[in-house]
């Protein structure tokens, strides 16, 4: 019985280790310009709005936003007009890249406004 706590403990460690140096390795991957890594954010529908409602980012690091598949019709034409964002995501494989290259706090919304929220960007 003891022997295999020690084994599950020793496997878990083991684990723990992996995955730290897995994602060592992915984020230096990313980090080509040293920028830092890309800030991903999934955003859902909630009462005929996004979900959450409210994405905080940081400027010059490149920002990568899924609608997942809750986001139906128009609401997948994203936008953030003081980004000059405006994208149409078909599915949610079709990210929505951007980098922000200046601080404050923006719009976000669908094409026709209809559902919308707000982008802090620090
Ligand atoms: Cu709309």
């Amino acid at each position: 019985m003891k022997n295999t706590t020690i084994f599950a403990i020793f496997v878990i460690l083991l684990l723990g280790v992996g995955i730290f140096f897995f994602t060592e390795k992915g984020s230096s991957a990313e980090v080509q310009s040293q920028k830092g890594d890309v800030q991903k954010i999934t955003l859902g529908m909630q009462n005929y709005n996004y979900y959450p409602n409210t994405i905080n980012v940081k400027e010059g690091q490149p920002v990568e936003i899924t609608l997942d598949s809750s986001v139906k019709g128009c609401y997948r034409s994203f936008t953030i007009r003081d980004l000059g964002v405006v994208k149409y995501s078909k599915t949610e494989q079709d990210t929505i890249k951007f980098t922000p290259n200046k601080k404050g706090t923006f719009r976000f919304a669908c094409s026709m406004g209809m559902g919308y929220g707000t982008i802090v960007v620090q």
